[in-house]
């Protein structure tokens, strides 16, 4: 016996990985629905081998139905993600609405997963930022053998983060560089993202740094411990998909490279690709369709007592967002609903 599984937003790029890791991954499910807008009603998704017509999210009653994965702004979330739960159906929300409220759990499932036991507050449960979600799976075990005190980040984010618009904005203005004809103007971003580097993720805060690295500090306190102190710049990069990010660790006790490097080896979530030498460590392509959190350049920081390098990489469509969902509803089915 399995779960009656509601996919919100299913039309989206993040929606459809959801509908495409419960697939892959098997997961119970007796009974799938896609919701969508009215406008994208009837539109056609996959699901494994069956193709599901979108219904109208505006419509449905989530009376009876197990988990909700929602896919969609915090605008369409705050109307149906609180009727959900109210029916009774546990929402795992990928948007940023409830992932700072106390009463609302936000789980990486490789990193905190007791916090599942906290959904029935509200009977829903937060997905991180897409950004967090890759950072804490490495930091995690680093932390358990060392104690990390502080982290600098930087990360080199992909389009996809922005949606569908953005990875047409970066294809359109691309081909517009070689055919200026096309004279393509930026939409989508403040300036050219083709060739180009942006340093600017979500809005402008007063303390001058941006709600992406504000969302970064505050979710690793809130999923890993509330003593680290987390610093990040977020730049938007002309990748695709597939997030990268640049990480400095300061921890309590000493962590030596090798140690570290073993530790990664073995940590749920991680794969360490790690050799000096030409193509010895990941890059974003080659984690697009992944479901692992690659770790690479894994080095001694000389400059300080305690500390460390390494770079790390992630498809921002599956750890970063659907497969974090989907891996919460496993745990779910797990500790809670146990059906299945
Ligand atoms: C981004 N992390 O990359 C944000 C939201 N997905 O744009």
């Amino acid at each position: 016996m399995g779960y009656r599984i509601a996919v919100v937003g299913a039309t989206g790029n993040v929606g459809r990985e959801m509908l495409s890791i419960l697939d892959e991954r098997g997961f119970p499910v007796d009974e799938i629905v896609a919701l969508a807008s009215r406008k994208s009603q009837g539109t056609e998704v996959s699901f494994g081998e069956q193709t599901l017509k979108t219904k109208d999210l505006e419509q449905f009653d989530f009376t009876g139905w197990d988990i909700a994965l929602f896919a969609v702004g915090s605008e369409a979330t705050k109307v149906h993600a609180p009727r959900a739960a109210k029916a009774g159906c546990i929402v795992i929300d990928n948007s940023s609405l409830y992932r700072y409220d106390a009463d609302v759990p936000l789980i990486v499932p490789e990193v905190n997963p007791d916090a599942i036991h906290g959904y029935a507050k509200k009977n829903i449960i937060a997905n991180p930022n897409c950004s967090t979600a890759q950072m804490v799976v490495a930091l995690k075990p680093l932390h358990d053998r060392a104690r990390i005190k502080r982290v600098v980040v930087s990360t080199y984010q992909s389009v996809s983060g922005s949606g569908k618009e953005a990875i047409d904005e970066l294809w359109d203005q691309t081909k517009s560089i070689y055919n200026p004809v096309d004279n393509y103007q930026a939409k989508v971003y403040p300036k050219q993202i083709a060739f180009n580097v942006i340093p600017h993720i979500d809005s402008f805060m007063d303390s001058g740094d941006t709600r992406e690295e504000w969302k970064m500090v505050v979710e690793t306190k809130k999923i890993v411990d509330p003593k680290i102190k987390v610093t990040a710049t977020c730049v938007r990069v002309p990748v695709f998909v597939g997030h990268s990010e640049s990480i400095n660790i300061e921890t309590e006790d000493f962590l030596d490279e090798d140690e570290a490097r073993d530790i990664l080896r073995e940590a749920p979530g991680v794969m360490v690709v790690d050799k000096r030498e030409d193509g010895g460590y990941i890059t974003p392509i080659e984690s697009v369709g992944e479901f692992a959190t690659y770790v690479s350049r894994i080095r001694q920081d000389v400059t300080i007592e305690n500390g460390l390098n390494f770079w790390c990489v992630s498809d921002n469509l599956r750890k970063g967002a659907a497969l974090n969902a989907v891996q919460i509803a496993e745990l779910l089915g797990r500790e809670v609903l146990k059906k299945g």
